[in-house]
């Protein structure tokens, strides 16, 4: 089976290259990554042999194209993926999630290859803390930013494309995830790395936001789940009941690496932050049989500072980067 693996250079599409590759010897990766500054070709260093790697970017028609028509399958995982960095510039979040989306629902028509969509939950927009409602398969989008209004664009794409072209699609929005070689501008690995560095960390507005989190070796299982298993046209959530605030999150990372565990500052909050996610996956679980893994946060983010703290060189040069860009917005309240 030849799959193509749309941004497979970061977080989550390399811990799916890496994991297919050690478990799935039938399968022949090549991976389509334009290399931006959150990629790190280095994850894919130890499968080089065997996975192929083109650099190029997914709204590129004629490159897409011919690496579509040598595939039986596209696992698009390529975003634009932060949403502090669409508030401060949205065009790229525009061209590659809208645009590069649309080139590749294109070449999967003309092609007819089996396409399966990666999306957020964030397209559902957020829930009070007190609401005892989650997200489900039938809640209306309601993204709040360019990053999430540009992915909640992508699925319609991918959903009109199935129902107008026949296209062979399937859809999942996950929840947060978290694990190795995640870029260090997000959450969990900016606050383990700025310990690691002797920072404290960051949290924005009153800490009290919650976020779903998802270790992404469950969320990659159930991308091979849906593939193999899930109906044409259909889509999912993927979620495993991982609800904790920042300030939780924060206040563990700290305990876990020896450090009181208010050694933290809040700082300016992001405009229109969203306040909570959660997913409710009935649907996975029940229909497809998916379970997730890791059911304890606290072991899985254990296992992940330890990852952290044991790869320092591969991410140093993107926290002095990612630190800079943060430096020109965000104010320490205290
Ligand atoms: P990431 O930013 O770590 O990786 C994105 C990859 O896409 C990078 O390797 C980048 O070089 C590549 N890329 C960007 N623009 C490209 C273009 N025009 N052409 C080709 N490659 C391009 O993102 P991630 O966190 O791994 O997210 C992967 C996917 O999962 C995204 O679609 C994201 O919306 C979705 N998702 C992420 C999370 C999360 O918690 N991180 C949760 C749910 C869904
Ligand atoms: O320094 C910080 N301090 C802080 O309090 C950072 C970087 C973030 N936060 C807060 C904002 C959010 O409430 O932590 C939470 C998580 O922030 P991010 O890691 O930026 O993730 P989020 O905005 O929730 O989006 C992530 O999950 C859904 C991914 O980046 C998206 O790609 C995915 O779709």
């Amino acid at each position: 089976m030849r799959v193509l693996v749309t941004g497979g250079a970061g977080f989550i599409g390399a811990n799916f290259v890496l994991r297919t590759a050690a478990r799935r010897s039938e399968v022949r990766i090549r991976v389509l990554d334009k290399l931006t500054y959150a990629a790190n070709p280095a994850t894919l260093a130890s499968v080089a042999d065997t996975v192929e790697l083109v650099q190029g970017d997914i709204a590129d028609a004629e490159l897409v194209d011919s690496l579509v028509a040598d595939s039986d399958l596209v696992v698009h995982f390529a975003a634009e993926s932060h949403n502090d960095n669409s508030l401060s510039d949205p065009s790229a979040f525009v061209q590659t999630n809208l645009v590069g989306t649309y080139t590749l629902l294109e070449a999967v028509r003309r092609h007819q290859v089996r396409f399966h969509h990666i999306s957020t939950d964030e397209v559902y927009g957020d829930l009070e803390l007190d609401d005892p409602a989650r997200f489900t398969e039938h809640t209306p989008y309601n993204p709040s930013s360019p990053y999430s209004s540009t992915k909640a664009g992508s699925d319609l794409l991918v959903r009109a494309w199935v129902r107008s072209f026949q296209v062979p699609a399937t859809i999942s929005n996950c929840s947060n995830n978290y694990g190795p070689y995640q870029h260090v501008e997000k959450f969990i690995p900016r606050q383990i790395t700025n310990v690691l560095s002797g920072v404290r960390p960051r949290l924005y507005g009153d800490g009290r936001n919650v976020r779903d989190w998802i270790h992404v070796d469950d969320h990659n299982d159930a991308v091979w789940t849906i593939i193999e298993k899930g109906t044409i046209g259909e889509t999912y959530l993927i979620g495993a009941d991982g609800e904790v605030d920042n300030r939780t999150v924060v206040e563990t990372i700290l305990e876990l690496l020896g450090r009181p565990r208010d050694a933290f500052d809040f700082v300016t909050d992001r405009p229109g932050h969203d306040r909570r996610y959660a997913i409710d996956s009935t649907r996975l679980r029940t229909e497809l049989g998916w379970q997730p893994q890791y059911v304890d946060f606290r072991s899985g983010l254990s296992a992940t500072i330890d990852w952290y703290r044991e790869h320092e060189s591969w991410w140093q040069t993107a926290k002095d980067a990612a630190e800079q860009k943060y430096a020109v917005t965000e104010k320490v309240l205290g």
